[in-house]
C-alpha cells in the first residue's frame, strides 16, 4: 500500500510482472517461483543490517539476531547437502564462482572448464567473463555426434593442458554428471576439482542426482533455481582448510556486508527444502520433465542427447527450419517463457542460436502435472507451424491464460 501511494510507477511495474508471471507459462530452466514465506523473508527489515564478518565475528555491533539468521542458513545447508562447511554469504552463483577460483587458484592460473556454446556457464571461462580475463582458460566440449559429456576426450585435454582448475556442472545439458569421473580426471593431472550444481542442486538434495559432496574439493550453486530459494549463491566443502580459504575469498576479498535479508531467506528456503514434500516436488519435476519431451518428440522436435534425465532440455530447430531466437519470440507471444540457447556446434551466433532450452521446475511448483505438460507440448508444435501467424498465437495465448487459472503462483493473490 505505501508503495502505491509513493511511487506509483514502480508500484505498477510491479504490478504487470505479477500479472505476467501469473497469465503465462515459465519454462526458463533456470526459474522457479519462491513461497510466501521466502518472499516475506526477502523484504523484511533483515535488509537494514550491516554484518561484515561472519556470525560470532562480526566488524559491526547489534548483530544478534543477524547471527541467528545466518547460523540457521548454514547448519540447515549442512543438513540438506550432508557437507561439512558451508558458506551462505555469495551474493551469486558467479560471486560464488569467483570464490572458490580465489581459495584455490592466482591469477593466470589455468583452468579448464566446458564452453559456453557446449552447455557451460560464463564463469566457467568464457573469454567475456572475469574467468577468461584473469585466468588462463581452456574448454572441453561434448560428444559431436551425441551431444554428452565424452570423459576420455576431457582425460585427453586435461593431460595436455594440466590445468590448476577443472569445473564441471553445466547451464543446459539434460544427461547426468559423473562426479568421480571428474575426481579421477581432476587427480591424474593434480587439479582441484570445482562442481557448479546451480542446475542440479534440488535434484541433489533429494538424491535424484548423484553428489558432488566429498568427490568435488569445492561445489558451488545458485539458490533460486531447482533449490527454490531466493536469487543468491553458496559455497560447499569437506576439507576444513578449504573452508577457512572459502570464508576469506568471500569476505573479505570478493564482498563486504552481506544480504541478511537474503541469507535469512535461503534459511527459510533450505528449511523447505528438508520438508518430505520437496522430495515430491522434485519428483513430479522429472516426471513432468519426462512427458514435456515425450510428447515434443512425437511432433518431430529434436532432442539434444535425444531425450533427457534432469529438469531440462535443448531443443534442436533445425529440422525445424526456425532459429532459437524466433522460436523464443513466437513463445512469448503465446505467453509461453523460454530462452533461446546454442546447441552443440551451433552455426548460428549465440544472439540468434539454433535452439531452445526448457524446464519444468516452476511449472511443476504452480502444481502443474502430465495432463498439462502434454497440451503444452501440443501447444508448442502449433506456434512452432504458425510462427507468423499472430492469429494463431493470439488463439494459443488465450489457452495459456486460461490453463494457468487453475494454478496460482506461490505469494501472488490473484
Ligand atoms: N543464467 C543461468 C541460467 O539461466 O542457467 C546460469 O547461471
Amino acid at each position: 500500500m505505501n508503495l502505491k501511494k509513493q511511487d506509483p510507477e514502480i508500484f505498477n511495474i510491479i504490478e504487470s510482472e505479477k500479472k505476467r508471471q501469473v497469465e503465462g507459462l515459465e519454462m526458463i530452466a533456470s526459474e522457479n517461483y519462491v513461497s510466501e514465506a521466502v518472499l516475506e523473508a526477502t523484504g523484511s527489515v533483515l535488509t537494514n543490517k550491516y554484518a561484515e564478518g561472519y556470525p560470532g565475528a562480526r566488524y559491526y555491533g547489534g548483530c544478534e539476531f543477524i547471527d541467528q539468521a545466518e547460523s540457521l542458513a548454514i547448519t540447515r545447508l549442512k543438513k540438506l547437502f550432508k557437507c561439512k562447511f558451508a558458506n551462505v554469504q555469495p551474493h551469486s552463483g558467479s560471486s560464488a564462482n569467483m570464490a572458490a577460483y580465489a581459495a584455490l587458484i592466482k591469477p593466470g592460473d589455468k583452468i579448464l572448464g566446458q564452453g559456453m556454446d557446449s552447455g557451460g556457464h560464463l564463469t566457467h571461462g568464457a573469454k567475456v567473463s572475469f574467468s577468461g580475463k584473469w585466468f588462463e582458460s581452456v574448454s572441453y566440449g561434448l560428444d559431436p555426434e551425441t551431444g554428452v559429456l565424452n570423459y576420455d576426450e576431457i582425460l585427453k585435454i586435461a593431460k595436455r593442458e594440466k590445468p590448476k582448475v577443472i569445473m564441471c556442472g553445466y547451464s543446459a545439458y539434460p544427461r547426468k554428471i559423473d562426479f568421480k569421473k571428474f575426481r579421477e580426471i581432476a587427480d591424474s593431472v593434480g587439479a582441484y576439482l570445482i562442481a557448479d550444481i546451480a542446475h542440479i542442486a534440488g535434484l541433489v538434495a533429494t538424491g535424484y542426482h548423484e553428489s558432488p559432496i566429498g568427490v568435488a574439493d569445492i561445489v558451488t550453486s545458485t539458490t533460486h533455481k531447482t533449490l527454490r530459494g531466493p536469487r543468491s549463491g553458496i559455497i560447499m566443502t569437506n576439507d576444513e582448510e578449504l573452508a577457512k580459504k572459502i570464508d576469506k575469498a568471500v569476505f573479505p576479498m570478493l564482498q563486504g556486508g552481506p544480504l541478511e535479508h537474503v541469507i535469512a531467506a535461503k534459511a527459510v528456503a533450505f528449511g523447505e527444502d528438508l520438508l518430505p514434500e520437496y522430495k515430491k516436488y522434485i519428483k513430479q519435476v522429472l516426471v513432468n520433465m519426462k512427458t514435456f519431451a515425450k510428447t515434443l518428440q512425437s511432433f518431430d522436435f529434436d532432442l539434444v542427447t535425444g531425450g533427457t534425465e534432469n529438469h531440462l532440455i535443448l531443443v534442436d530447430l533445425r529440422n525445424k527450419n526456425l532459429t532459437g531466437v524466433d522460436f523464443q519470440h513466437a513463445l512469448e507471444e503465446a505467453g509461453i517463457s523460454v530462452n533461446k540457447n546454442g546447441i552443440p556446434n551451433d552455426p548460428n551466433p549465440p544472439k540468434v542460436t539454433s535452439g531452445i532450452r526448457v524446464g519444468t521446475a516452476a511449472l511443476t511448483t504452480r502444481g502443474m502435472g502430465e495432463t498439462e505438460m502434454k497440451r503444452i507440448a501440443e501447444l508448442f508444435n502449433i506456434v512452432a507451424e504458425n510462427i507468423n501467424n499472430p492469429k494463431v498465437l493470439a488463439k494459443v495465448k488465450k489457452e495459456v491464460k486460461q490453463m494457468t487459472k487453475n494454478f496460482p503462483v506461490p505469494g501472488i493473490k490473484s
